[in-house]
C-alpha cells in the first residue's frame, strides 16, 4: 500500500486528541492515521525569527509528525491574515467580515510555498499525498511546480460559498485554478461541491461529466463526502467513569431541570448569538417553562488575534450577561456560559446529560458536535437534536433532528418547547434514524472513501501525469 503523507495547518498526534482545544479536524484526522504509515506535516504552531526550514520530526500514538516554524510575519499574513480574516469568513457567507489585503494574499502564497518546498524532499515517488482545508488550496499546485507527480487529493472541510459571493475575493479565478493541480477534491455535501463546479463552469469554463471536473487539459474528481465522528470510540468514551462522573454531576447540579446543551468554538458562524436570541425568546414566550430548564453554553475561545473574534466574544458576554440579568433568580440561572475546553469523556457524560442538543450554526461546513450529541445519548431515553439547516450535517441528521432556521429566534424557541415536549417513542424513533447514520458514515466510512478515490485499487489506479 502507499504511504499516505497527510498535511494540515496544524498537526495534532493522535495522543493528543482527548485535549478540548483541538477542532473537529484534528479530531478526526488523528482518528484517520491511526490505520496508516506515513507522515503528518504541518505548522508546529510556532514561530522563529527567520524561516529555516528545519523539520522538527516526532513519533507519538503510531503515527510519525512532521512539523515547522514560520515566522511571525508569516503567521500574520497567512493564518491570522488571509486563511481567518479573508477566506473564512466569505466561505461562511459573511462578505460583510472578509478583509482583502495583498499582504494577506502575498503571506498566503509564500507561506504555502514554504510548506511545498519544506515537505517536498520526504515525499516518496508511491506516496500518495492528502491536503486538508483552506490554509492551503495552493499547495498541491506548488508541489506540481517542484515536479512532484504524485496522486494528490485535497478535502476543504468548511462550505464552499455561492458563486456570486466567490467572485468578491479578489483572488478567486486563481484560487480555483490552483485546485486543478490536484486528482481528487471533497466536500461535506453536495451543495459545497455543487458551488464550486458553478464557479469553475460558470466563469472558468470547466466542464463537468459525470464526476470529472475538466478545465483545459487537467482533470480533477470532485466528490461530496461527509466526514463522521469515530462513533464507537465516543460511544465508548461515554460508558467511560470520567463520563458517568460528568453526567451525574451534570444532573445533580441540574436539581430536577432540563438541561439544553451547546458546545462549540467561539466563532462567529456557530450562530451563538442567534442561539441566544432564541433562548432568550423561548423564555419569553414560555413564562411556565423558565425555571424547568437551563442552557449550558460551552465555548472556549479560538483565534482571539483577529478582530471579529474578540467582537462576537464581547457580544456574547454583554447577551448573557443581559439575559441573566433579567431572568435569574436566587435559585437559578437561565445561561451557563463556560469559556474553556473539556476532555472529550467528560463532553460525552455532559451531552448525554442534556435533554436537547442546540447546534445552531449559520454556516457550518459539517458541524460533528451534532453527531457526537447524538452518539452520547441513552439509547432507552435519548435527548432531541436541534439543528441548524445551514450546517453539513443537515444533510444526514435531518432525518431525526428538529430543522431550524437559525436566524428565527422564533423557530428556536418553537423548536425548545416541541423538543421538551417530545414523547419518549418519538425521541427514540428520530435518534434511531441519526444513530444508523452516524454508525455508518462514520469517521472510518470517510477516510475509506476519499483514500479509495485517491489511491485506489492497484489494478485501477492511474499512471500519474
Ligand atoms: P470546527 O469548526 O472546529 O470544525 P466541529 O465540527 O463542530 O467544528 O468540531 C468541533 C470539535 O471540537 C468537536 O469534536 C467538539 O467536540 C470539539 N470541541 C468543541 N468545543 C469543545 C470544548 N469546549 N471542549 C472540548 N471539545 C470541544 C471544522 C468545520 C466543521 C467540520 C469540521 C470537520 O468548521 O464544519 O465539521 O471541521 O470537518
Amino acid at each position: 500500500m502507499s504511504r499516505l503523507i497527510i498535511i494540515s495547518n496544524r498537526v495534532s498526534a493522535p495522543t493528543d486528541s482527548h485535549s478540548g482545544a483541538q477542532g473537529g479536524l484534528a479530531v478526526a484526522l488523528s482518528a484517520a492515521l491511526r490505520e496508516y504509515k506515513g507522515i503528518w506535516f504541518g505548522w508546529s504552531g510556532e514561530t522563529v525569527d527567520q524561516f529555516t526550514g528545519h523539520i522538527n520530526f516526532q513519533r507519538a500514538g503510531g503515527v510519525t509528525t512532521a512539523t515547522v516554524d514560520l515566522e511571525e510575519q508569516d503567521v500574520e499574513e497567512y493564518y491570522n491574515g488571509y486563511a481567518n480574516r479573508t477566506l473564512w469568513p466569505l466561505f461562511h457567507y459573511r462578505i460583510d467580515l472578509a478583509e482583502y489585503e495583498r499582504d494577506f494574499a502575498g503571506g498566503y502564497s509564500r507561506v504555502n510555498d514554504r510548506f511545498a518546498a519544506t515537505v517536498r524532499p520526504l515525499i516518496e515517488p508511491d506516496d500518495a499525498i492528502w491536503i486538508q482545508d483552506y490554509h492551503m488550496f495552493p499547495l498541491g499546485s506548488a508541489l506540481r511546480e517542484r515536479g512532484c507527480q504524485n496522486r494528490i487529493g485535497f478535502f476543504l472541510h468548511i462550505p464552499w460559498p455561492p458563486r456570486r459571493l466567490l467572485a468578491v475575493l479578489p483572488e478567486a479565478a486563481a484560487l480555483v485554478g490552483h485546485l486543478f493541480a490536484y486528482d481528487v477534491i471533497g466536500f461535506h455535501t453536495q451543495e459545497w461541491l455543487d458551488s464550486f463546479c458553478d464557479y469553475a463552469i460558470d466563469e472558468m469554463g470547466a466542464v463537468l461529466d459525470g464526476d470529472q471536473l475538466r478545465l483545459g487539459d487537467r482533470s480533477v474528481q470532485v466528490m461530496a463526502n461527509p466526514i463522521g465522528i469515530d462513533a464507537k470510540e465516543f460511544a465508548e468514551a461515554s460508558r467511560t467513569p470520567t463520563a458517568r462522573l460528568a453526567y451525574r454531576r451534570m444532573r445533580d447540579s441540574a436539581v430536577g431541570r432540563d438541561l439544553i446543551v451547546g458546545v462549540d468554538r467561539l466563532d462567529y458562524s456557530k450562530g451563538l448569538e442567534e442561539r441566544f436570541l432564541g433562548y432568550e425568546r423561548f423564555l419569553q414566550e414560555h413564562p411556565e417553562e423558565r425555571k424547568e430548564v437551563f442552557l449550558l453554553q460551552i465555548a472556549p475561545p479560538s483565534r482571539g488575534a483577529v478582530g471579529s473574534y474578540q467582537k462576537i466574544r464581547a457580544t456574547l458576554e454583554g447577551l448573557s450577561g443581559r439575559i441573566n440579568g433579567a431572568y435569574a433568580d436566587t435559585d437559578w440561572v437561565p445561561i451557563r456560559y463556560v469559556n474553556q475546553g473539556y476532555p472529550r469523556e467528560q463532553l460525552a457524560g455532559i451531552y448525554r446529560a442534556a435533554k436537547i442538543g442546540l447546534v445552531t450554526p449559520l454556516r457550518d461546513g459539517m458541524n460533528l458536535v451534532a453527531k457526537e450529541y447524538v452518539a452520547a445519548q441513552d439509547p432507552e431515553d435519548p435527548g432531541v437534536l436541534i439543528l441548524s439547516r445551514f450546517a453539513g450535517a443537515a444533510a444526514q441528521m435531518g432525518v431525526g433532528a428538529i430543522l431550524i432556521n437559525p436566524y428565527s429566534a422564533e423557530e428556536i424557541s418553537d423548536a425548545i418547547i416541541a423538543a421538551l415536549k417530545m414523547p419518549r417513542f418519538e425521541r427514540v424513533e428520530r435518534w434511531r434514524a441519526m444513530m444508523d447514520n452516524v454508525e455508518a458514515e462514520d469517521v472510518v466510512w470517510w477516510r475509506k472513501r476519499f483514500t479509495d478515490a485517491l489511491i485506489g485499487e492497484p489494478a485501477t489506479r492511474q499512471p500519474a501525469d
